[in-house]
């Protein structure tokens, strides 16, 4: 069992709730830092316990983690053993295959040391939390950068800002989560820090942590759309919508609805979307078919065959992967910008993921997957970019298998329709070491 009342809720629940505001902050005065972290921010940080019933969900839930530099500002000189981790995200840009081109300011260097995650339905609320802690911590601390993200209205609720279900295939827990069919089953140590097979030494406080890799990932949406229209490959039958829609859903390998393109390859079902014991059972194999080279259902480039392969990879279900808690930023597209096809109010997805280490998380699916164009192995074809999240330091990207009709075909992406503005690598501390070890 994992020590649910000590973990911080985001990590294994998610906050559900329809606002967050992400305060990345740097320490001013560690000494009066510590005793607000002990007195005020301790006793109210939301645990998974609390978030995984809504009778004692808190109006407004808080979660709080630290930077490698975070940490050695508050004199915490033990070794986590996560060298991403302790080097920062603006030391990773080579794995991540880009450039701070894009990035955020305030990301570029180690200069923030902590983010505190606040979320609720509510969104003065929120303001007021937010207000709170401002004038709490005072001079103590600066918040370098805030991010608020929300809910998207209606009925794109739980879609991210492409238009897609967001949010359906996590990594089940051994022994905590019953897993649906389809799930990947992990142990806990792949996600929670000193977890059962968790084979890294770590300092005995950092049981139940987790490692938070924050993205701030800006959607090119007017742009992505008007690529899918103009690009959309010849289909017998179909019109051009349907022809940009199916394109779009063999980049990402499921339909706006959720329904896996692998079960629904050429038409949307969103009953089956929809039907969590079914939406996830699939591994791309399929009677008389050969996985090496049958790209009828899924490409080998859709984006969540590449960030989790199933049965492409053959022995033992691999323990790459993470626990993902995003949530969308910015406003909904404008009709000025739909009739431009240009983006100019800054939205995208507030990325979120969980891992007990970053190398074999976050950092080796964008790497060694996304980025890889020869992943999956053992094709007929080099399989590409993942169109989605693949980069290549801004080069022109190209892939296979987006056209059903050819699928050794080569298709070249001119842009990034994902944009990475930067982000950082947070440890997410168990509830019992913010006030006993980080705040001592
Ligand atoms: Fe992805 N998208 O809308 O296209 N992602 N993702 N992701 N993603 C998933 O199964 C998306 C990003 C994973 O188990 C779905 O929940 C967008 C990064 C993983 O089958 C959709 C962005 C990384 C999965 C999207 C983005 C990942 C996954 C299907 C950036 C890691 C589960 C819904 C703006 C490096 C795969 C679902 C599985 C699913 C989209 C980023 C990883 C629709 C727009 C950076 C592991």
């Amino acid at each position: 069992t994992l020590p649910v009342d000590d973990i911080q809720g985001d990590i294994l629940i998610g906050m559900h709730k329809l606002n967050q505001l992400f305060l990345f902050f740097t320490i001013n005065d560690p000494a009066t830092f510590k005793t607000h972290l002990a007195n005020d921010i301790a006793p109210i940080v939301a645990s998974a316990a609390q978030l995984s019933n809504v009778s004692t969900q808190p109006l407004v839930a808080l979660n709080i983690a630290f930077s490698q530099t975070g940490l050695t500002a508050l004199g915490v000189t033990d070794n986590l053993n996560d060298a991403a981790f302790s080097a920062g995200q603006v030391n990773d840009l080579t794995n991540l295959g880009e450039t701070t081109d894009t990035w955020v300011p305030a990301f570029i260097g180690t200069s923030i040391h902590g983010v505190i995650l606040l979320a609720s339905d509510d969104s003065s609320l929120l303001e007021q939390q937010a207000s709170f802690l401002d004038t709490t911590f005072g001079g103590s601390v600066t918040t370098v950068h805030q991010l608020e993200a929300t809910v998207r209205p209606g009925a794109e609720a739980g879609h991210e800002k492409f238009g897609f279900v967001d949010g359906i295939s996590q990594p089940a827990l051994n022994g905590f989560h019953d897993p649906l069919p389809g799930q990947i089953v992990v142990d806990p140590g792949v996600i929670i820090v000193g977890a059962t097979n968790d084979p890294i030494a770590r300092p005995a406080w950092a049981t139940g942590g987790s490692f938070l890799a924050f993205r701030q990932l800006q959607q090119l949406v007017p742009e992505f759309n008007k690529f899918m229209v103009d690009n959309a490959p010849p289909f017998e039958g179909k019109t051009l919508a349907q022809r940009a829609n199916l394109f779009g859903a063999r980049m990402v390998g499921r339909w706006k609805s959720g329904a896996p393109i692998d079960l629904a390859p050429l038409e949307d079902d969103p009953v089956l979307g929809a039907d969590p014991m079914r939406n996830n059972n699939f591994d791309f194999t399929h009677p008389d078919s050969d996985i090496t080279s049958d790209q009828s259902h899924c490409p080998f480039s859709a984006h969540i065959r590449k960030v989790r392969p199933r049965a492409d990879l053959t022995g033992a279900a691999p323990t790459n992967t993470i626990l993902r808690s995003g949530i969308p930023f910015g406003p909904e597209v404008s009709d000025d910008e739909t009739a431009s096809n240009t983006t100019t109010q800054l939205r995208g997805l507030a990325f979120v993921a969980y891992q007990a280490q970053i190398a074999k998380g976050f950092q080796f699916l964008q790497r060694a997957w996304s980025n890889n164009v020869n992943f999956p192995p053992r094709k007929n074809v080099a399989p590409g970019f993942d169109v989605i999240i693949g980069q290549a330091k801004n080069a022109t990207r190209s892939t296979v298998g987006l056209d059903v009709n050819n699928p050794t075909a080569a298709i070249s992406i001119p842009q990034q329709f994902v944009v990475s503005n930067g982000g950082e690598y947070f440890f997410s501390p168990p509830i019992s070491a913010i006030a006993s070890v980080l705040a001592a």
